[in-house]
């Protein structure tokens, strides 16, 4: 191979224009004259519904009301919330002052939140009653500075606040008019999500206002879009909002395009339906247990999903056989995938399948890449760049990717190039139809259901565990979850420690996605001459297991 020749894949869809100069909420919300009364926001548990004027409004008050809250350009706020309206209103009225909004998980234990919280700096969490007390950080570690609710940062509930928490009222019944004149620069952050990306610890991946509209208007914006949303389409949201692939490819797209969002708070199959059948769904973005759900639950025959015209899956792989149960279950529906990556923007490839002109595309593809944007297919030990078919890390480049991980300039520079490209840490290859089949990865991350588990946090806190010595954590095949976490644990000498007592240890300790699922005891963890984890070993075990 010739390291000199770049083999540069690119969408067959041309290069637009993008607007990406704006702020993201003047992007979203540029088209809100043309139907200020549409559904923008249906909330499922509840049924009401806000217009696009209602919600351009609700989001501007917000805006002000988090400026009376002393929240400035350049702030940060944490989101500490399942789907709901308020989520909405208070990432967009962050972005009109100029904040950055982080989501972190409600389910996240106190430490998880509070590693998140510090790192950010958030000065404002908005959550619900029910999470505060986990906002009550006690530590052992006397010479750490405890933040306090109410002096230190603000709560604000969008239930009955507790003691010294606001009500989200106080917000969304602000004067829109006490909006401060900010001037944002397409390079400030407006998102601060976090993922572990390629090694290591969770970091904050900055999103700035060029980013997220870059990767917005990829998907749906043009004369034919990749991902044709019309306004008459009900989009289900389901998936996290808390989690970028929510965020960006169902409720940003969704406002930008002028389609209507359903809003669920959580997944439970009955209700789902329900919500499908009566707000006549459209279009479904989900993650491949759900596929399975809809696939394969007994459930599903007594509803009529006629209503769905498209059928988006993402975030982890998707098995073929599950693709094509899904496809008896919804015959006139298009199916595809999306392939994001949180510091990719997230977008680096979209089913074609899915655009206002559609072009025909293969089972088990992750579609093509996306416009305005060039992937490449590298070979993992030696660089240089792959053709057609020849499996090898997927690296992306263009305005839509990330800015840097939060005050990490090595982790940056560890994964995004001098030259500017972004390195996946996935393993894959594009076909001659341009299509990207997704097929390993070189990363350690682990994903439960989509979910990001980092195996080096797990290691962390089992090497701070008293009787162990060394530990490492992998992925292990699930059926339901698609991968699980399992440990290798080496005992302290002379020590008694049983599996039940390594999952409970962490069970403590960590949200319910991250719990290690089986520990295996052995005499030492397989590590190179530097001292890094020999995972594939590992993994060669448990296969052979
Ligand atoms: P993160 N097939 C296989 N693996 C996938 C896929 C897919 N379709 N999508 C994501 N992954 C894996 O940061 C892959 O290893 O973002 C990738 O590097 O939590 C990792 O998940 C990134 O995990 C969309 C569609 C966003 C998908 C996304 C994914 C965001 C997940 C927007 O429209």
């Amino acid at each position: 191979t010739n390291t000199n020749t770049t083999h540069v894949f690119k969408s067959k869809l041309p290069d637009i224009p993008i607007s990406d100069h704006l702020p993201l909420h003047t992007y979203c919300f540029q088209n809100v004259s043309d139907f200020p009364d549409n559904p923008c926001l249906i909330v499922g548990s509840t049924s009401k519904t806000y217009s696009f004027a209602d919600t351009h409004l609700l989001c501007r008050k917000t805006a002000a009301g988090l400026s009376n809250l002393g929240i400035k350009q350049g702030d940060v706020i944490m989101i500490l919330l399942q789907n709901c309206a308020e989520f909405v209103f208070a990432f967009m009225g962050a972005s009109m002052i100029g904040a950055v909004t982080t989501t972190a998980n409600p389910f996240y234990t106190s430490s998880e939140i509070f590693k998140q919280f510090k790192a950010s700096r958030a000065k404002l969490i908005i959550t619900l009653s029910q999470y505060v007390d986990k906002l009550r950080y006690t530590t052992t570690n006397t010479d750490e500075k405890i933040p306090k609710i109410g002096q230190d940062f603000t709560v604000i509930t969008i239930d009955e606040p507790p003691e010294n928490c606001l009500h989200f009222t106080l917000l969304t019944e602000a004067n829109e008019n006490d909006l401060p004149e900010v001037s944002i620069d397409p390079d400030d952050p407006v998102a601060l999500p976090f993922s572990s990306g390629t090694t290591g610890l969770p970091k904050g991946v900055v999103l700035t206002h060029k980013s997220l509209i870059t990767s917005v208007a990829q998907q749906v914006d043009g004369e034919n879009p990749n991902l044709y949303l019309k306004q008459q389409d009900v989009v289900l949201c389901v998936l996290p909002l808390f989690h970028i692939y929510s965020l960006n490819s169902v409720l940003l797209c969704s406002l930008r395009a002028g389609a209507g969002v359903l809003l669920m708070h959580k997944f439970e199959i009955g209700v789902l339906l329900e919500l499908i059948q009566q707000h006549k769904v459209s279009v479904a973005a989900v993650v491949p247990p759900l596929v399975l759900a809809l696939a394969k639950n007994p459930m599903v025959a007594k509803f009529d999903l006629g209503s769905i015209r498209m059928v988006l899956s993402g975030a982890a792989p998707l098995g073929k056989e599950l693709e094509e149960a899904l496809r008896s279950r919804v015959p006139h529906a298009i199916l595809g995938q999306g392939y994001g990556m949180t510091e990719a923007g997230p977008v680096l490839s979209m089913c074609l399948g899915f655009a206002k002109k559609p072009y025909p595309t293969k089972s088990g593809s992750c579609g093509t890449v996306v416009r305005n944007a060039e992937l490449k297919v590298i070979d993992p030990d030696t660089g240089c760049s792959l053709g057609y078919n020849h499996p090898g890390e997927i690296c992306i480049r263009g305005p839509q990717i990330m800015k840097g991980y939060l005050n990490d300039a090595e982790a940056t520079a560890a994964t995004i190039d001098v030259e500017g490209w972004l390195h996946t840490g996935d393993i894959g290859y594009v076909d001659d139809d341009e299509e990207v089949f997704i097929v390993d990865r070189v990363k350690e991350i682990i994903k439960f259901k989509g979910f990001q588990v980092p195996p080096a946090e797990l290691e962390a806190l089992l090497i701070n565990h008293s009787s162990i010595a060394d530990a490492a954590v992998v992925p292990q095949k699930d059926e339901v979850a698609g991968e699980v976490p399992v440990a290798f644990v080496v005992r302290s000498n002379g020590f008694e420690l049983t599996e039940e007592a390594v999952k409970e240890y962490i069970a403590k300790q960590v949200v319910f996605y991250k719990r290690v699922h089986k520990v295996y005891f052995v005499h030492a963890i397989p590590r190179s001459p530097s001292g890094k984890i020999l995972r594939k070993d590992l993994r060669a075990k448990l296969a052979a297991a």
